[in-house]
């Protein structure tokens, strides 16, 4: 099925209801240890897990129910969807559980990157009354037209599951909607160190593990020191810490000089000056190679391949690009 939007309708009202930094003035609970709220959450999550099952519809929106006395209903635990992926963070291995209902067919962003998403945040809570377990679940957050994120700006548990989705296709109609298909689906479990914590939040409990129903859309990458290399080609290992190649405490895919030699990136990563090559040409080179794009006529994308190192290689993949090289200098001065 489709998902059909009238995206020039769907920003207002919703604003950026779960950036990680707002300064509201507060009353702060003072946190308790990560270690000891993620035992508990963790307990809280698998017992979710067990307790229910998921029902999807076409357009791949998850209700959960809770399995009856003698329910017969796979749960959401034994389903063959759900996969996780274990994250440090705070000191610890938080697991992070997810159901991946749709890849998607389109690319995957990083956690640096902007998402088009759609979603809708839940909390639940659990009590126990003459031996019978119930569950309130509770929505606190429902974006069903989507909207752009920055995964690098929300909480962690979203920079960590979104890029394990893709994007869709999507198709514009003479009616002025865009029509998405084949888009990345899921659930994510979130324990609350890489939600909320100890934050207030409308709705959400302080330490409460987030279960958030999102669908990825579509993609944009980002350059966050605008130096002309893209946030996901500099940001490193992405399983670990940025990396810093000049050690000045600015990762790379916030620093400007990223060898820390006085000259900008965005001048280093120069082909040579249009005065040398001829009107048309590009001056930045790709990052990696790429293949000559026919319709700029002219210009020889391929053609010195990617940023060189200070040999002037520009395609073995594990060369020291020139830029990150405090040796090698710009082929030219004249800047
Ligand atoms: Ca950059
Ligand atoms: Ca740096
Ligand atoms: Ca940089
Ligand atoms: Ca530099």
């Amino acid at each position: 099925m489709k998902s059909v939007f009238k995206i020039a309708l769907l920003v207002v009202g919703i604003t950026t209801l779960f950036s990680c930094n707002k300064s509201d003035d507060v009353s702060i609970t003072p946190p308790r240890p990560y270690s000891e709220v993620y035992e508990e959450d963790k307990i809280k999550i698998k017992d979710f897990l067990d307790t229910h099952y998921v029902t999807v519809d076409a357009d791949f929106n998850t209700t959960f129910t809770q399995i009856p006395a003698g329910g017969t209903q796979q749960s959401i635990f034994e389903m063959p969807e759900l996969e996780f992926k274990d994250v440090e963070a705070n000191d610890i291995t938080y697991r992070l559980y997810y159901l991946k209902l749709r890849e998607g067919s389109g690319v995957n962003p990083t956690r640096v990157d902007s998402a088009f998403v759609s979603y809708k945040g839940n909390t639940f809570m659990k009590t126990t009354a003459a031996g019978v377990d119930t569950y309130t679940q509770n929505v606190f957050e429902f974006a069903q037209s989507p909207e752009w994120e920055t995964l690098d700006g929300v909480i962690r548990g979203w920079g960590e599951i979104i890029p394990e989705f893709k994007t869709g296709t999507y198709t514009s109609n003479s009616d002025g909607t865009i029509s998405f298909d084949d888009y990345g689906a899921g659930v994510m479990f979130i324990p609350s160190g890489l939600g909320y914590f100890n934050l207030p939040r409308p709705s959400i409990p302080v330490y409460a593990p987030l279960i958030f129903n999102f669908k990825l859309y579509n993609q944009r990458y980002r350059d966050h020191d605008g130096d002309g290399i893209l946030s996901k080609d500099e940001y490193g290992d992405f399983n670990g810490i940025a990396t810093d190649t000049d050690g000045d405490g600015i990762p790379d895919y916030l620093d400007p000089d990223d060898d820390g030699d006085g000259y900008l990136t965005k001048f280093e990563i120069r082909k040579p000056l249009p005065l040398l090559t001829g009107q048309g040409t590009s001056l930045i080179y790709p990052f990696n190679p790429i293949v000559d794009d026919p319709l700029t006529t002219g210009v020889d994308e391929s053609e010195p391949k990617g940023i060189p190192d200070a040999s002037g290689d520009g395609t073995t993949p594990t060369r020291l690009r020139r830029h990150l090289d405090r040796n090698a200098k710009p082929p030219y001065n004249n800047y």
